[in-house]
Parts: C-alpha cells; structure tokens; sequence
C-alpha cells in the first residue's frame, strides 16, 4: 500500500512520538486519527501478547462525554443493554443502534457520576450522531469529546506492570470497573479492560501532553516481564471472536447477527434507539448470523481488503469479513457473516480474487 501523505485532518496521538521511536510500521485510520497496527514482527508481536505484555497507543478510542441533568436517560436512550444497575465506576460493554435496529457502535459505556458518563467508541462518528439524537430529544446534556488517550496495556503479565506502576491496589478493580489514579503528576483512569481476550487494563491518559511521559514510565516499569509495543492484534481478536464494528459490521447488520444479543434487553423502554425493530427482528428471527471459517489452507495470505462472498452449493450464502493467519491453529481462519440456513460443521467456500477456497464453518471463539 502506498503512504498515507500528511494532513490536519487526522488528529495526532499524545503517545505518537512514542510509537515511532519504537519502530512503528503501519498505522490504520480510526475515527479520524492513526492506530499503530504493526511493528513489523507479527509473531514476536502475537507472543508477547499471548505469553508476557503488550503496550498498545488506543487512543484512537475516543470518548463522548455526556454531562447534565438528563445525561442518564440520554446514555439509556442510545444503548440497547439495560443500564438501570450500572454503578458509579463501572464500564459496560454495549449496543448502539439506529431506529432500523441496526448497529451504529459498539462502545464501553463508563459511568463516572449519577449525571456523567463516557462512550468510548469504536469507528464512527458518535459525538455527531449523539448531539442530532439530543437535539431531536429536547435532552438536556452537553456533549463534547474530552482530552482521554487510552493506553492499553494487555497479556497474561499485564496486571504485574500496572501494578508496579500505581501499586498492589489495582489487582482488586473488577472486570470493567475503573478508578482514579495519578502518577508522576500524571492524571489517569485505569480499568480493567482491552480489546483481546488475554486480560489486562487501560489506562486512560487525562493530559494530552503527558503521553509520552506515561508511555516510558510503563515501558521502563514493564522492563522485568519483557513489556514491548503491540497494537489490537487482528489475529488474536479473531481467535478470540471479538467483533470488530465496521470490519464484522454493514450498515444492514443488527445486534443478533453478530452475537451481540447478551446486550440487547428487550424489556428497556420504547425510546430507546431501535429497541422496537429489534423486538420485530427477534420474534421473525435473524436471517444470518457469525461463524467462524476454517480455510484449508495452511500458509499466510495477503491482508484482507474487503469481504469475500461465501458459496455453498454454487450460491452466495454470507461473506467473509475479516481472516488472518491463526498462529494457534496455523491455517487461514475467519468470520462469516453468513445465512442462519448454515451451520457449524458445514463444507463452503471462500471466493479470494475470483478463486474459491474451501472450507468449514465452525463456533466461535476459535478453539
Ligand atoms: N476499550 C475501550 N474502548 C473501546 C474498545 C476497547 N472502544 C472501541 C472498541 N474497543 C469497542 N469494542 C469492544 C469489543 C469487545 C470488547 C470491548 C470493546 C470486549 N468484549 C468482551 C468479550 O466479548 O468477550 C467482554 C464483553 C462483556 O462481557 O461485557 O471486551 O477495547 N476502552
């Protein structure tokens, strides 16, 4: 691919510097900003990840903050998950969809007041979409998009280097849970998060211009367990069967089809953004829905520019949406987005550049 030519219509990351002194190789647009997404050794990259810790610039993870006496019932309104339970320092993971009941976001939702939360978002802009929805309400909030960089810090050995970092306290913050911390006049918050299926945390950078101090003192810290640059791997997040929105997702694609369904409560009030096409959508049935693909092909292929039909018995039945080289497995794996008439053990095949690739359909997560 050819370079992407400077411009200020990307916003820079706090950690930026940081990355390229690493030795940064590739970056990814991702809401309107870049996301280091190699480092040029994807197996050194993948074991670290698996095996030790990880230090990811996620500050592409942009947050939508929510303020005023209506902040509640407005985060309500634009999430299919009930959030009636949700505590003061407690994330959850979400659905936002639009009136058709098809997905718009998949964002954690953190609570940080009775009247204050944060949408930390995936790619798509939600602050323009979120002050249309207020403005169509009458709701009062403001709404802006803060200066939050989240670092993420991921792996077996994560939890280690946070805590040399902010101290033994943190072992104790549940799955989803953040607190407040500070470290060399840094502010930050730290939750137990990230988008791998490894474990880890999140700290979410307060002062923008701090970031390359917090990206050393976390490197320097994370020295003993063999700490190194990393990006959210797309070969981890597929073993794992995390779903990526706008990757895995169209803009036909509801909550259902892409086992999103643990956050859809059908019980939450009318208002809320789509619930009403979803409780229509679940009583007629999904028409498809995501398996996973097992290629027969044991050797890498190139990355994966769009979604390649999927055929069985000479018909398109679903796309592939995204596949990469599974280290664990060692062949090519996938996600279909696929007719609910296949199923899990069922023979297809992949049509790459015109030519078919068999393979079966399996459940997710890879196994
Ligand atoms: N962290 C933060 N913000 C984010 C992401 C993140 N915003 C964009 C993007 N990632 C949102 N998407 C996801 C997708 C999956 C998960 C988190 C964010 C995730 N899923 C777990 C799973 O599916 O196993 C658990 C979900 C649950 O059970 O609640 O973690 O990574 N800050």
């Amino acid at each position: 691919m050819a370079e992407i030519g400077p411009n200020t219509r990307l916003r820079v990351s706090p950690f930026y510097e940081a990355t390229l002194k690493e030795g940064v190789a590739a970056f990814s647009p991702y809401n309107r900003m870049l996301m280091p997404t190699s480092y040029g050794h994807p197996r050194a990259e993948y074991d670290r990840l698996t095996k030790g810790v990880s230090l990811w610039d996620v500050a592409v993870e942009r947050q939508v903050a929510i303020e005023g006496p209506d902040a509640a019932t407005f985060t309500q309104m634009l999430c299919t998950r009930d959030l009636s339970a949700q505590k003061i320092g407690q994330g959850k993971y979400v659905a936002c969809c639009d009136y058709r009941g098809v997905l718009v976001n998949d964002p954690v939702v953190l609570k940080l007041a009775e009247d204050r939360f944060w949408l930390s978002i995936a790619d798509k802009d939600m602050l323009m979409w979120c002050r249309a929805i207020a403005a169509e309400r009458g709701l009062q909030v403001d709404l802006c998009e803060p200066d939050v960089s989240p670092l993420a810090v991921q792996g077996p050995m994560a939890e280690n280097v946070v805590a040399a970092v902010f101290g033994d306290w943190i072992r104790d913050i549940r799955f989803f849970w953040f607190e407040d911390a500070e470290i060399d006049g840094i502010p930050v918050k730290i939750q137990r998060s990230g988008y791998s299926g490894q474990g880890g945390f999140e700290i979410y950078l307060l002062d923008g211009k701090r970031g390359v101090d917090l990206w050393n003192i976390v490197r320097e810290a994370g020295a003993p367990w063999g700490i190194g640059p990393g990006n959210p791997s797309p070969v981890e997040r597929i073993e794992s069967g995390l779903l990526s929105f706008g990757g895995d997702t169209d803009d036909q694609t509801n909550p259902y089809e892409v086992r999103l369904e643990r956050y859809v409560d059908l019980h939450v009030p009318d208002e809320v953004l789509g619930i009403q096409a979803l409780r229509e959508i679940k009583a007629a049935g999904p028409r498809r829905h995501q398996l996973g693909v097992l290629l027969d092909e044991e050797e890498p292929q190139p990355g994966q520019l769009t979604w390649y039909d999927i055929h069985a018995q000479g018909q398109k039945v679903g796309d592939m949406t995204c596949g990469c080289f599974s280290f664990k497995l060692e062949r090519m794996i996938g996600f279909a987005l696929i007719s609910t008439d296949l199923k899990p053990g069922d023979k297809i095949e992949v049509i790459r550049h015109g030519a078919p690739v068999t393979g079966t359909l399996c459940e997710l997560p890879f196994r």
